[in-house]
């Protein structure tokens, strides 16, 4: 299984690391972008180093309860990095985690090679800003918005849905001209999910590979392994380790996470005692 994102190939019969590239908002009045842009590329090249295959860049939080930021925030958090990143000649690509349609041309024009949407492209105008690009899409199931999809997520079928939502999702790319290679798959873990959605995704995640797209799982401390560890988010890197195994096992192509030197050493285990797919 291969992933066409802008200049790059992924070979993902061998499971790929996202690294997620923290992006500091403005939290002193320290006169100027630099220090933060350069806070960025140092643990951008500190997570190259420890072996990470993509990073994933966000300038808003969608975390739940998340306050929303303005485009211009946004576009101000993130395009200098790029550029930075860019600049640097890194050589692995850049995912820009938005749903932001501006912010997903204002990336691609800047040099990101693929676009991580939680909406899965539902936002007006969102197809069109990756449609006529090569960028490698992720297309993301969640149920409400961040603001209040933990209120009172609700299902029939957890596992059901989200594959009928990604499927639909897909359909809609495909025809608007994306090709089927750009695409990637994720059920959206703590996206308007209980614990025990989130366990049945989990238990069940096997259930995605029938799409026959790359799948890409995001649970690095989350809260779901909060209520299984009883452990607080700086507490979970056990936790998470455990969850990126077990996705891998279960068919995740990319696993995205915080902790990519833990991870990318449990993942040489894990490609080490399991025949290659
Ligand atoms: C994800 C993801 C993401 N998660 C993709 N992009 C976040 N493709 C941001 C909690 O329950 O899983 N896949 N971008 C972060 N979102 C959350 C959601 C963080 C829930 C924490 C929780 O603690």
């Amino acid at each position: 299984m291969k992933l066409h994102c802008g200049q790059f190939k992924l070979d993902l019969t061998r499971p790929h690391v996202m690294g997620i590239l923290n992006v500091t908002p403005d939290s002193f009045s320290d006169g100027g972008h630099y220090s933060q842009v350069d806070a960025a590329l140092q643990h951008a090249l500190t997570l190259i180093d420890e072996g990470v295959d993509i990073l994933d860049i966000g300038g808003e939080s969608t975390r739940p309860n998340a306050t929303p930021v303005t485009l211009a925030q946004e576009l101000d958090r993130v395009i200098p990095v790029i550029e930075a990143l860019v600049a640097h000649q890194i050589n692995i690509p850049i995912s820009i985690d938005t749903y932001k349609p501006a912010v997903m041309s204002a990336a691609i024009a800047a040099g990101a090679s693929i676009v991580n949407d939680v909406r899965a492209l539902q936002e007006d105008g969102a197809i069109a800003a990756v449609a006529d690009t090569d960028v490698g899409v992720c297309l993301m199931h969640m149920q409400g918005t961040p603001q209040t999809m933990q209120d009172h997520p609700n299902y029939v079928d957890v596992v059901k849905e989200v594959c009928a939502f990604l499927s639909e999702r897909v359909s809609v790319c495909q025809q608007a001209g994306i090709a089927s290679n750009r695409l990637l798959i994720d059920p959206g873990f703590g996206f308007g999910k209980t614990r025990r959605h989130n366990i049945t995704l989990i238990q069940q995640l096997d259930a995605l590979t029938k799409l026959n797209l790359p799948i890409l799982v995001g649970l690095s401390r989350k809260s779901v392994l909060g209520q299984v560890t009883g452990h607080d988010v700086d507490a979970r890197l056990y936790a998470s380790v455990a969850a990126a195994v077990i996705s891998v096992m279960k068919g995740a192509h990319i696993v995205r996470v915080h902790d990519v030197k833990a991870t990318v050493e449990a993942l040489k285990v894990v490609v080490a005692a399991i025949a290659p797919i």
